[in-house]
């Protein structure tokens, strides 16, 4: 499928080079003194956008990037003895601060490398098909929200922009990044979402599954991107978890609930952009950003 949607035009950043959009994350190149971009870091600037259904919705999310970018340098804290991590440093342009990191420039493993630990979307339809997930036996009689025995690696595809992930045989890991990579991004991916949970139960918050990317210094594997946000990761309120059912988002239930209401006026199935959000849903999403923020680390979002 090709994205309906014209590129995101991103923000001139003085003394960066734009690099690269995704759905809403630019990555740009510092500019050395002689105005070249340097080749070893990056600048990774987290927007305010949100998608939903597919789409990058027309009403940006206040301080939603700041939240994420805040949130995952706190937990490239909390897994420091776990992974090491590509951030370089806070120090970033005046238009961009809080919501963007330096970053080390990374040799970056063709993969996403998934975990799941309880099951739902794309794991659960393979499940119910066959009854594994990426080559991993599950027992007889999980529902949708199952918790699984163990997180189960279950990496895919990075697609281009507009395109779907696809799920990738673990085989087909080894053969693009050679068995040891491979063993250690499953291990480790693995590890990431069991100390995120340990970490996130405590605070009434479960992580369904989560997507990281690695790259390579060397030949050490280093965490990239963002860790354990909302974006990367389902999280979902630990006082309503009930297997059986989808389980409500943590952070998009208004916006779903809005879009496919009928007073939106909208058809998910029409292939139409969805309409505005009404200042209320905007609102009521970001304090649920910024509630994932503040039950997770027990500090107070300041903007
Ligand atoms: C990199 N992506 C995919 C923007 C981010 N440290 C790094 N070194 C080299 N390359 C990358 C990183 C990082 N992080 C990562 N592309 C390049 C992640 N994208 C997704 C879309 O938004």
């Amino acid at each position: 499928m090709t994205s309906s949607q014209a590129d995101p035009s991103p923000e001139p950043l003085p003394g960066y080079a734009h690099v690269y959009s995704g759905k809403v994350r630019d990555l740009y190149a510092p500019l050395d003194a002689s105005g070249a971009p340097r080749d070893d870091q990056l600048l990774l600037v987290a927007s305010d956008r949100l998608s939903a259904f597919d789409f990058i919705l027309d009403s940006p999310i206040p301080d939603k990037g700041a939240v994420l970018t805040q949130l995952s340098l706190w937990w490239f804290e909390q897994l420091a003895d776990v992974v090491p991590n590509h951030v370089v440093s806070t120090d970033v342009p005046p238009q961009v601060a809080g919501r963007a990191v330096l970053v080390r420039r990374l040799s970056m493993l063709p993969v996403e490398c998934v975990a799941r630990a309880y099951l739902t979307g794309g794991g659960l339809r393979e499940y119910v098909t066959d009854g594994h997930v990426s080559g991993v036996p599950l027992p007889g009689g999980l529902v949708d929200g199952s918790r699984l025995p163990e997180p189960v690696f279950t990496p895919s595809t990075k697609a281009p922009v507009g395109e779907h992930d696809q799920p990738m045989p673990y085989a087909d890991v080894v053969a693009a990044v050679g068995e040891r990579t491979a063993e250690r991004a499953r291990d480790l991916t693995v590890a990431i979402l069991k100390r995120g949970n340990e970490i996130a139960a405590d605070r009434g918050i479960l992580i369904a599954d989560t997507k990281v990317e690695f790259g390579l210094e060397g030949d050490s594997l280093v965490l990239a991107d963002e860790v354990l946000t909302p974006d990367s990761s389902r999280f979902w309120p630990a006082d309503q978890w009930e297997p059986g059912h989808t389980q409500p988002s943590f952070d998009k239930e208004f916006v779903r609930e809005w879009l496919t209401s009928p007073g939106s006026g909208w058809d998910k199935a029409s292939g139409q952009a969805p309409p505005k959000l009404p200042d209320d849903v905007v609102e009521r999403t970001r304090a649920k950003y910024v509630e994932a923020y503040e039950r997770l680390t027990g500090r107070t979002f300041a903007p």
